[in-house]
């Protein structure tokens, strides 16, 4: 086995490789990656929050939050007290890092975006880390979130470039590398990574993966998501995918990627307790823990707990980007 080194030269036709490897081997392979670069007991936990619910004008054929779906109702940003809340009762929980989520486009200028910033800093105090997924942003509006303490910024590049054009149509593929541009700019860490069951050919997968592992350095984060099937959007129907490939693509992150953490995401509870066990034998270092993603159900927390106590794996310790400003 040749030894696993953090390379930036991937291409899809490498990444592919990978894939086509015999299962087992390629969990032999991700796991001694995994255990090369990490302290493989330890999970990270995060935690999401919906900050602005619904309403979205974007159309991605996967998310109940596009307001053409029909699918809930757009709520206003939640108050600043109650994201204080929620963030306290995630640390107490032991949650590491609070990840709030708007149904935007973009992030504009304004009340709403100084309201963000302010949580930011207020969840930054709270030592744990703190990471925003708003849509698009320009370089002036990271560098604000910046300097309330980010810890990191969520956006995900979701597909290949080919195959995001079916799925997508308000956005490019390359506004969305611009965002994650700004964001390195930035200094703030980086979480991007996609979702599998869109439709897409391993091919896709492949390209997705090399597009991440191109860049120098990787993603922070890679939240590898499985799609949760949503009523009213266009991908409601859409079959479901063999459990064995959605572990295959965690373990090609973890191979591609080896500092990053890989976010076994979205879609956990469709799995049984045998295929999570094996998401983390492939490689995955971090779960969305609580009992609700961002509109549709996770484990419940309990669960989590217990699972991880049965495999003897315990929560990382909060590293946030900018330590808490002394009181
Ligand atoms: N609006 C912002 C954006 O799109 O960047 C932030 C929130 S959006 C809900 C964050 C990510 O959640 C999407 O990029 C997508 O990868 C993931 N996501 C949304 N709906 C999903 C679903 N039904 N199943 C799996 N992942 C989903
Ligand atoms: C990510 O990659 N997955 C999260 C988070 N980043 C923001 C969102 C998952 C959403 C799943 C569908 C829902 O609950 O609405
Ligand atoms: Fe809007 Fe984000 Fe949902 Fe797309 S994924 S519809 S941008 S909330």
């Amino acid at each position: 086995m040749n030894a696993p080194l953090v390379r930036h030269d991937w291409t899809a036709e490498k990444v592919q490789a990978l894939f086509d490897l015999p299962f087992l081997e390629l969990l032999d392979r991700a796991r001694a990656t995994h255990k090369q670069f990490h302290d493989a007991g330890k999970v990270q936990l995060a935690t999401l929050a919906n900050i602005k619910p619904g309403g979205c004008p974007e159309d991605c054929s996967y998310c109940p939050q596009a307001a053409r779906y029909k699918t809930m109702k757009s709520e206003a940003l939640l108050p600043t007290e109650e994201v204080l809340r929620q963030a306290q009762v995630a640390k107490d929980a032991g949650a590491s890092r609070f990840c709030m989520g708007a149904a935007w486009r973009k992030v504009r200028d304004g009340a709403q975006f100084d309201r963000v910033v302010d949580m930011v800093e207020k969840v930054n105090d709270m030592g744990i880390e703190v990471c925003v997924t708003l849509g698009m942003l320009k370089p002036h509006q990271i560098q604000r979130l910046q300097e309330a303490g980010l810890t990191a910024y969520n956006h995900n590049l979701d597909t290949s470039r080919e195959h995001y054009e079916k799925i997508i149509g308000t956005r490019t593929y390359d506004d969305r590398l611009d965002t994650l541009q700004h964001i390195r700019d930035a200094g703030v860490h980086v979480c991007a990574g996609g979702i599998v069951g869109l439709g897409e050919k391993v091919r896709d997968r492949a390209e997705l993966l090399a597009t991440l592992a191109s860049m120098n350095p990787h993603p922070e984060s890679v939240p590898i998501n499985k799609l949760v099937r949503a009523k009213g959007t266009p991908l409601e129907e859409e079959p479901e995918i063999d459990v064995f490939d959605y572990i295959r693509t965690i373990a090609v992150a973890r191979i591609t990627m080896p500092k990053a953490k890989v976010r076994l995401a979205a879609g956990r509870r469709s799995l049984s307790k045998e295929a999570r066990v094996l998401a983390f034998q492939a490689g995955a270092n971090s779960i969305f823990y609580g009992d609700k993603l961002l509109t549709t159900p996770n484990p419940d927390a309990s669960e989590d707990r217990a699972l991880m106590d049965e495999l003897g794996l315990k929560p990382m310790a909060p590293q946030p980007r900018v330590p808490a400003k002394a009181k």
